[in-house]
């Protein structure tokens, strides 16, 4: 009998890339989708046929409650969350109900229907916030910085509750920022990518941002959900840091998305005060040693080759639009 793996969060970036890794693995893999009034299954139409998409929301229990009686699969994901920083100051209410109070309705669905299912819990370098020790570990105490941080530390501190509380194999992946041409269009590597193409293209002039000082520790989202499934594979349910153990300002990245285009970041970047935080996390960077010793887990993908991927796929992206 195939594995069965249910992933809340599928139709987001990795939701994307851990149903594929799912799926070469040999699972089957049940995807949990929210209604909306327009369909928004980009980033898995192209695995859509090899996929089980069932209704459901992270701020409805019964929903999942329903989802997990009907399909019982022995391993959940929980990646769905309002996942946007700057959101989260302009709608912290619903960035609690779903990232915070969101992993509790799950753990309570779990635990209701089959407190043996593995559980992974998409945890967040934001937990550290005002960084009380660089690099970040698993044992750095969190300073989150906004609503989104605050609400997923609950979420983490949750998952480790109903461990210790009812012996389930729920484990958390802090992970650090990564990403892909899959990610949102509002993250900052994915809009100084997609901005640098259309400059490219001559469909744009500039491009407008907030704080270049930031510096983040940026992997790609591929290599990160190897990690997620990792952690499920142990006999023990942990919780790991994942990242690449490099960090790089803002202004870096800028550098060398314009540098790959053959153009000049000095000529096309604006500061916007629209994209400055009430309060901002100046500094991340993780130690993965204990998911490289305990889990096997590395990371492929260098941060000038990632930034340089996005960017080419940007370009032939909007080339085949504009064609
Ligand atoms: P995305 O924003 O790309 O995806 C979020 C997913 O959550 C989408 O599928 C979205 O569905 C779903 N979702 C939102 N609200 C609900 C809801 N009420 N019910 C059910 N599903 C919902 O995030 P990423 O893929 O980048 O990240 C995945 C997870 O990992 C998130 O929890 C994020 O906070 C966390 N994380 C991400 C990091 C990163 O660098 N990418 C780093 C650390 C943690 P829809 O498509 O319908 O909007
Ligand atoms: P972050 O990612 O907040 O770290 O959260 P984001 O890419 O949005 O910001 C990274 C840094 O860039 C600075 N910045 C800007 N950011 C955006 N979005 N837009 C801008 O114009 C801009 N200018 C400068 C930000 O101030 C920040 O310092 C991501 C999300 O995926 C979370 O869900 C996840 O938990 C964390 O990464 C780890």
């Amino acid at each position: 009998m195939p594995r069965r793996a249910m992933i809340t969060g599928i139709t987001g970036q990795d939701g994307s890339y851990l149903a594929e890794l799912l799926l070469a693995n040999g699972y089957e893999v049940i995807g949990m989708v929210r209604r909306s009034s327009t369909v928004n299954f980009e980033r898995i139409a192209h695995i859509q046929d090899q996929l089980t998409l069932v209704p459901g929301d992270i701020l409805d229990e019964v929903s999942m409650i329903q989802v997990l009686r009907e399909h019982r699969p022995q391993e959940v994901y929980n990646l769905a969350a309002q996942s946007f920083v700057q959101t989260s100051w302009s709608q912290p209410v619903l960035t609690g109900e779903v990232t915070a109070m969101g992993v509790t309705r799950i753990l309570d669905a779990i635990r209701l229907t089959d407190p043996e299912i593995r559980f992974y819990q998409a945890s967040s370098s934001e937990m550290f916030g005002k960084v009380q020790e660089t690099p970040q570990l698993e044992s750095t105490p969190f300073y989150p910085r906004s609503p989104y941080g605050v609400a997923k530390v609950y979420g983490h501190w949750i998952t480790v509750n109903y461990r210790e509380s009812y012996h389930m194999h729920a484990s958390s992946g802090i992970l650090f920022n990564h990403e892909s041409p899959r990610r949102g269009l509002e993250f900052l590597p994915r809009k100084v990518s997609h901005g640098v193409a259309r400059i490219k293209l001559g469909l744009d002039k500039e491009l407008r941002l907030g704080n270049l000082d930031a510096k983040r520790d940026w992997g790609y989202a591929g290599d990160y959900v190897r990690a997620m499934w990792a952690m499920l594979q142990q006999d023990e349910p942990q919780d790991y840091v994942v990242a690449t153990g490099e960090t790089h300002s803002v202004r870096e990245l800028c550098e060398v998305a314009f540098d790959r285009a053959g153009l000049e970041m000095a000529d096309h970047v604006v500061i916007d005060e629209q994209f400055l935080r009430p309060a901002e996390v100046d500094l991340l960077v993780g130690d993965a040693t204990k998911a490289r010793e305990k889990i096997g887990w590395e990371t492929e993908m260098s941060f000038e080759g990632l930034v340089q991927m996005m960017v080419d796929a940007d370009i032939d992206l909007l080339a085949s639009q504009t064609r």
